[in-house]
């Protein structure tokens, strides 16, 4: 999976005289580092195996031994972060000393030293990931037999449906399938804590804010700044789906208040493509649809890999390898349950590339395959690197690569590729500026939300019998949404959400919204595009290429403000770049809220 390393950080075996009293030696550092990564290589090649398969046939006998192999991964990676301790005080290389600290701050998930919570621990984990890839919404149907529908199935019907109470009864379907998790998941923060708290940090909200290079007070104020300099557009872009869906669905909608969740094309209202044509802007609709032109054209699913492929190969990039196409999945299986959230793997952290989706002919698989191999690209272009720094300058550059990619398929790149017969002109720039801002603004609170939500979970400031109260609070607050129906606390709402589910950090899906805008606009003045951001890309540019490459094969070797400036020439993460590409789509959203309400 794509956190390999931080999974799977493993143990050392190996023995290195350490002559009690004496002071370590540097050569006594660089000979543990050696031997560590060894190590630490094998047991995630081997948990990553494990996991490859359990989420590709989820039973309980997978499920068990994905958990044994994550759990010896892990336990390994935390005896290690421990015995990293004793060379503090010693002056090391700096290539050295940033190993040590990845080495320290690099887990995701900490096991606790007690055997039996290590293990209970896994085993929750792999559980709950196990639950949620299952999930289904089952009631007897009009002939009494029962019925069940799975993800795929509900969210087809949230991007699809256009009735209030169809929305709401697949809304309502989902989020009872994590009611089940609560229990477990209470569980899992208190041991996942014990174990933080065993190498140091105070929760394991802090330890997921300790890779940041960043001392986690100014982490924590740099989310609130690049927050600042979004949310206007933000409010403005809500403050207009608003008034349209409360054309749409009437007083159902309120007019100064929250959004219903439901009602956004979206089971977690996340990102709103989907209800383009409920708020197209008359006169400016770019006139084609990528996903009736990819359906019409009968593309399969390996062919809407290929064209990601494609692009990566037109900047430079190597092939995928042969294996690449024998080991992912492509399509959901009929007959076995998986888990379809889809992901990038590296199986052996070399060159073992393969993506795990179930994938629909959509515009929106379409977006999400260039993000997955972005994914296998970066882990590729790295490979050389040592394996502690086989990883990206901080995991939001990870969520950022291939979003970058896929901001550069333009109508003009359509057109190249013979997908689209004539690009619209310039007057429609504000339906294509809508439809990216659906995806790419509303997200931004999205992406913020879950781990304000998760930190104060680990850190105790939520306590769970107040967990979804103050679930929704925060989404209310951050998003502007509210629930459809009456929760309580025996709702889960957060686990009805993958990567709480599955206890993938979120906050890098945040910070990839606004790098993969930086990226886009340096890429761009690289490949020498005149005209508006939302208009170039850098298909075809093997310039940009290698500057693309440079960064991303710097791996983690360095602070990220070195791999971001490598690329854009900057040390600080900007929200200037996104808010220069949906300028002239503020301006036209605030006309046309003038004198209607913005905000909750
Ligand atoms: O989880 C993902 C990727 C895999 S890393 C499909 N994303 C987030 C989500 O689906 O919630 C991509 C965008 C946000
Ligand atoms: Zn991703």
């Amino acid at each position: 999976m794509l956190d390999r390393r931080a999974l799977a950080l493993a143990v050392l075996c190996f023995s290195f005289s350490a002559v009690a009293g004496e002071p370590p030696t540097v050569a006594e550092a660089e000979a543990f580092l050696k031997n560590a990564e060894q190590r630490l290589l094998q047991l995630s090649v081997e948990a990553g195996r494990a996991d490859w398969v359990k989420l590709n046939f989820i039973t309980e006998d997978t499920e068990l031994l994905a958990a044994k192999a994550d759990e010896r991964a892990i336990n390994a990676g935390v005896e290690l972060a421990k015995q990293a301790v004793r060379f503090d005080k010693l002056t090391l290389p700096e290539g050295l000393a940033r190993k040590m600290k990845l080495l320290k701050n690099g887990l995701t998930l900490a096991t606790p030293s007690d055997p039996k919570e290590s293990e209970q621990l896994t085993r929750i984990t792999s559980a709950m990931e196990g639950m949620y890839g299952k999930g289904k919404d089952c009631r007897p149907g009009q002939d009494g037999k029962e019925k069940c529908r799975d993800l795929g199935d509900l969210s087809k019907i949230l991007a699809t449906s256009r009735s209030y109470d169809e929305l709401l009864d697949a809304w309502t379907g989902w989020h009872a399938i994590s009611r089940p998790m609560r229990k477990d998941f209470v569980t899992y923060v208190a041991l996942a804590n014990k174990g933080a708290r065993e190498l140091g940090f105070a929760d394991t909200g802090a330890m997921w804010r300790s890779k940041y290079d960043m001392p986690p007070d100014a982490f924590s104020e740099e989310l609130d700044r690049l927050w600042e300099q979004v949310k206007p557009l933000y409010l403005s872009l809500h403050a207009y789906v608003r008034a349209k869906l409360r054309e749409k669905y009437g007083d159902r909608v309120p007019a100064s208040g929250p959004i219903p969740a439901h009602l956004l094309g979206n089971m977690w209202a996340q990102e709103w493509g989907n209800i383009y044509p409920l708020v197209a802007p008359a006169g400016a609709d770019p006139g084609y649809d990528l996903t009736q032109i990819l359906k019409s054209r009968k593309t399969n699913d390996q062919q809407m890999v290929k064209y990601g492929e494609a692009f990566f190969t037109s900047l430079g990039f190597a092939p995928l390898p042969e294996t690449f196409w024998k080991r992912s999945l492509f399509l959901k299986p009929r007959d076995r349950e998986v888990v379809c959230h889809a992901s990038a793997w590296d199986v052996d952290a070399v060159n073992d590339l393969r993506i795990k989706m179930c994938i629909d002919v959509t515009a929106e698989d379409f977006s999400t395959i260039h993000h997955e191999l972005g994914h296998n690209f970066y882990q590729r272009a790295y490979n050389e690197q040592p394996y502690l720094f086989r990883e990206s300058a901080n995991d939001g550059f990870h969520e950022a690569v291939g979003d970058t990619i896929a901001l550069s398929v333009t109508p003009e790149y359509l057109v190249k590729l013979g997908l689209l017969e004539k690009a619209p002109d310039t007057s429609k720039d504000i339906g294509l500026l809508l439809d990216k801002a659906l995806e790419k603004i509303a997200f931004l609170p999205f992406g913020l939300v879950i781990d304000q939500w998760r930190w104060k979970v680990f850190s105790g400031q939520i306590p769970p019998e107040k967990y979804n109260e103050a679930w929704w609070e925060l989404r209310k607050r951050y998003q502007g949404i509210a629930p459809p129906v009456a929760r309580n606390e025996q709702d889960f709402d957060p686990g009805a959400k993958f990567h709480v589910a599955g206890n993938v950090p979120y906050m890098r899906y945040f910070l990839a919204d606004i790098l993969q805008f930086q990226f886009h606009r340096a890429l761009a003045g690289i490949a020498g595009c005149k005209g508006p951001l939302n208009r170039c890309s850098i298909y075809g540019n093997k310039e940009a290429g290698s500057r693309l490459n440079a960064m991303l094969s710097m791996g983690s070797s360095r602070p990220w403000p070195e791999a971001l400036a490598a690329l854009t020439g900057q040390r600080q993460m900007d929200a200037t770049a996104i808010r220069d590409y949906f300028a002239p789509l503020q301006k036209w959203l605030d006309e046309q809220n003038k004198g209607k309400p913005v905000g909750w």
